[in-house]
């Protein structure tokens, strides 16, 4: 029964990417070095990072939990029967939960379209279709521009998009709004799109939430390393290494590294790399942008949205947006 209401896509299975070897290859082997986030994710950090979800210091998932829990009354007015629920990412997780209660009662059947680039969209899904019984799951395996890219020839049903947690911090000011525009032209008429963006606050408050207590954000942070050991043939010692997170206040981001901690090299066999580093050099391995109300206005409306509604929490710690073309 539950193959049944289960399918998959791959629309572009083909399409040749970069590999890890040598995106890291790359990136480390320049003057400024980096390692882009997308990498922190292998089993270990995606459980450290549903952790750090639950810190009392990372205000993010348990605000934007909150908002959408008040869209139970108010997401019905914006959505009818036509409307299908995609998710950029996938999530067995609270949040997309609590958009299936809304969409499985207003519903007959429900479909639910998760996009991501790996296949651990199965795991969630399977699960989900134990829970509602009027849901159809149908997992595109992609990434989020080419899902939607064949998300747009597939058929004309409305699509409410999702994008939740901040993701949207992860891209830089420019390939943020290439990414925006890029979701725009996929869209047709009438679909919305749902994005929770952090908002701008105190230094101290966004600080701690990226340097917590018990070193749950350094273990994800340093986590990076041991997979670039176990993945591409790589000697780090962990030991030589320290998280350092900052807030920028003039780029409104949090800025993450990893600090070398004594002048080393280190050999990464898989990408052809033997790594020189110094004593406080700095890796750079993720930017979390942080977003004013006014910036967010402008965001969408310069690239081609409209503003259905904006949700906030009391504290003004966190948004959800709703836009149309
Ligand atoms: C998944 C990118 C939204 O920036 O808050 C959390 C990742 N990094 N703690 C964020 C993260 C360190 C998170 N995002």
């Amino acid at each position: 029964v539950i193959d049944s209401k289960l399918q998959y896509f791959k629309p572009h299975a083909s399409k040749i990417e970069k590999t890890f070897a040598e995106e890291i290859s790359s990136s480390l082997n320049r003057e400024s070095k980096f390692i882009v986030p997308k990498f922190f994710y292998d089993k270990k950090g995606s459980d450290l990072f549903e952790k750090i979800c639950t810190l009392p210091e990372y205000y993010p998932t348990r605000t934007e939990i909150a908002i959408l829990k008040k869209l139970k009354t108010e997401l019905p007015s914006f959505i009818d029967d036509s409307f299908r629920l995609v998710e950029l990412g996938s999530g067995a997780s609270v949040k997309t939960r609590l958009l299936l209660d809304i969409f499985t009662q207003m519903q007959q059947t429900t479909e639910y379209f998760p996009i991501d680039i790996s296949e651990i969209l199965a795991e969630s899904s399977e699960q989900l279709l134990q829970d509602y019984d009027n849901l159809r799951i149908t997992g595109i395996i992609d990434t989020y521009e080419g899902g939607l890219e064949f998300l747009k020839n597939y058929d004309d049903k409305n699509n409410l998009i999702l994008f939740l947690g901040s993701s949207f911090g992860n891209f830089s000011p420019t390939d943020g709004k290439i990414f925006l525009e890029k979701i725009n032209s996929t869209m047709k008429s009438g679909d919305l799109f749902l994005i929770g963006l952090d908002l701008v606050k105190d230094s101290q408050i966004l600080e701690s939430a990226y340097n917590d207590k018990q070193g749950i954000t350094a273990e994800f942070n340093l986590n990076v390393l041991s997979r670039i050991n176990d993945e591409l043939d790589a000697d780090f010692n962990l030991d030589n290494f320290s998280h350092y997170s900052i807030y920028n206040k003039e780029d409104q981001r949090i800025e993450m590294y990893l600090k070398s901690l004594v002048n080393q090299s280190v050999v990464i066999s898989k990408s052809g790399l033997l790594l020189n580093l110094e004593k406080n050099e700095l890796i750079h391995t993720e930017h979390s942008h942080k977003f004013t109300l006014d910036q967010i206005k402008t965001l969408f409306t310069s690239t081609g949205f409209k503003i259905n509604h904006t949700w906030l929490d009391e504290k003004t710690n966190f948004s959800l947006t709703l836009v149309s073309k």
